[in-house]
């Protein structure tokens, strides 16, 4: 399948950016950043900002001072908030490179933090060393004018299964802000390990964050390691997006308190991979104490709209007692002022208004399943997609890969770009879909170098669904193609898939 799409987009090294942008307009000829090359910003503090982040990445491998001055000028790198640039909306933005000068323009921080992206793709990849390189510094002239098609764009990190540390979490953020993600998701708690620290109930961090997925070791974040990831994502405009998964997946906090078990007894922390056998009990009155510790204190620490309260998979639980469960839930979400966000389970239950649902299906998803997930969304639900059998990246690409998981089928890149988020779900009322979310389970990943290796180049495919209005694979896969130098110089190990002209 390919989409209709803007098939006359111009390709040329200017249209060569992942997520290809809403309009490319090339010129003849080049910009070029030399030792001269001033960073000229408005007087906003925004504009500032970006030019200094800017030229933090500009200087290691151009080795120029490139010194960001708020003295107007017609020539160098410009950034420029306007206000009067609506059509650009919260994130858009316009890079204009003519022979003197580069301008980038917005109308929000978010959207020259975008531009700064789009200009780093534009260079050569030489750019991405850390130290000094030859050069020159070259951009192809012309006009692009950017756009993001959907509001959220979601990477979700599992630190449960194994857990990964803030700079690991960290290093994510910055390959999910290249590809202009705007939402990272942390699935913070599961049967295996529940990861951040709550004050009101300590012993979740030490019995319940002890161990992982095939018994090694655990690890938790504090409340300032929690507050540090919240910090860097929002300097790269990313909101963090915290899940507490109830009431299924909670071995951990069960292991952890006696009193929130059925009989008083505290289970083991599980190690395996099971899914779908404990759950929280939902008929003793602890439970919602606990919910209510648990929600308050996460909440006062995100300062993002959004929580996340799980409620995939909760096959221990009764679906009288699991709808009745997920309405005292969400009202604690509501009364400590977050927006719900459930996985697509929620439609077994009732959602409160404003609350998000996240739709993980696949090919293989019922036709009842389908039509539970369309009537959420026809009571005015909102939808984020995360199709596992395109955008799940602990999928195995192919047969031969000992890493990762194949319950969607196998993943492999081109698979992996090939569908709409319009039309994956059939029938949808229009503007249903709030946004994509690409998710990344960490059952069989302990290390960065996995990690990296099923993220890339899948990560870019998601990327180019949640931005781009349209693409199709047979441009995508030379774009994707002339990332891989970037990659190489950022030390990122990605799948070497056939399906990609690497060249
Ligand atoms: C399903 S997706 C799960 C997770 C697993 C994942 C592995 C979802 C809401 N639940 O518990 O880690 O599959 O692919």
């Amino acid at each position: 399948m390919s989409l209709p799409g803007n098939l006359s987009r111009p390709l040329g090294a200017l249209g060569r950016v992942i997520p290809a942008p809403a309009s490319v307009q090339p010129a003849d000829g080049v910009y070029t950043l030399t030792a001269a090359t001033p960073i000229r910003v408005d007087g906003s503090d925004g504009a500032r900002t970006a030019g200094e982040y800017l030229a933090g990445l500009l200087r290691p491998a151009t080795g120029h001072p490139l010194p960001v001055t708020a003295e107007d000028g017609a020539d160098g790198v410009r950034l420029r908030l306007d206000a009067g640039e609506g059509g650009l909306g919260d994130e858009g933005y316009r890079l204009e490179a003519a022979e003197g000068a580069l301008t980038l323009t917005a109308r929000e921080p978010a959207g020259l933090f975008h531009a700064v992206q789009t200009l780093r793709q534009l260079l050569p990849p030489a750019l991405e060393e850390t130290t000094e390189q030859p050069g020159p510094w070259t951009v192809p002239q012309g006009v692009i004018t950017d756009v993001p098609k959907y509001a959220y764009r979601g990477g979700m990190l599992d630190v449960a299964r194994h857990f990964f540390t803030v700079a690991q979490v960290k290093r994510y953020i910055d390959h999910l802000a290249r590809y202009k993600f705007n939402k990272l998701h942390l699935h913070l708690t599961d049967d295996q390990g529940w990861r951040i620290a709550i004050d009101s109930w300590p012993e979740l961090t030490v019995a319940g964050a002890a161990t992982a997925v095939g018994g090694g070791p655990g690890g938790h974040y504090t409340k300032a390691e929690y507050t540090e990831i919240v910090e860097y994502a929002a300097a790269r405009h990313l909101e963090v997006i915290p899940e507490i998964d109830v009431p299924g997946h909670t071995s951990a906090a069960l292991a952890s308190y006696p009193e929130l078990n059925p009989d008083g007894v505290a289970p083991e922390v599980h190690t395996g991979m099971k899914v779908g056998f404990s759950s929280l009990t939902v008929n003793k009155e602890v439970t919602y104490d606990f919910l209510d510790d648990v929600i308050r204190e996460i909440a006062e620490i995100t300062p993002g709209p959004y929580l996340h309260i799980g409620g995939d998979e909760a096959d221990a639980t009764s679906a009288e007692d699991y709808a009745a469960f997920m309405d005292r839930a969400q009202a604690l979400v509501v009364k400590h002022g977050k927006t719900v966000i459930a996985w697509h389970q929620l439609a077994g239950a009732r959602p409160v208004p404003g609350a998000l649902a996240q739709y993980w299906g696949f090919d293989g998803t019922s036709a009842e399943e389908r039509a539970g997930v369309r009537a959420l969304a026809e009571r005015g639900v909102r939808l984020i997609l995360s199709p596992a059998d395109h955008i799940y990246l602990d999928h195995k690409y192919t047969g031969d890969d000992e890493l990762g998981l194949q319950w969607a089928g196998l993943v492999e890149v081109d698979r992996s770009y090939d569908w709409d988020p319009a039309s994956y779900l059939e029938g949808l009322p229009e503007d249903a879909v709030l946004g994509v979310e690409t998710a990344l389970w960490t059952e069989t990943v302990e290390t960065e170098e996995q990690l990296e290796y099923l993220v890339f180049p899948r990560l870019l495919s998601a990327a180019e669904r949640a931005w781009s209005s349209s693409g199709d694979w047979d441009d995508f896969k030379f774009r994707l193609a002339a990332q891989a130098p970037r990659w190489d110089a950022l030390g990122i190990n990605y799948h070497k898939s056939p399906t990609v002209p690497w060249g």
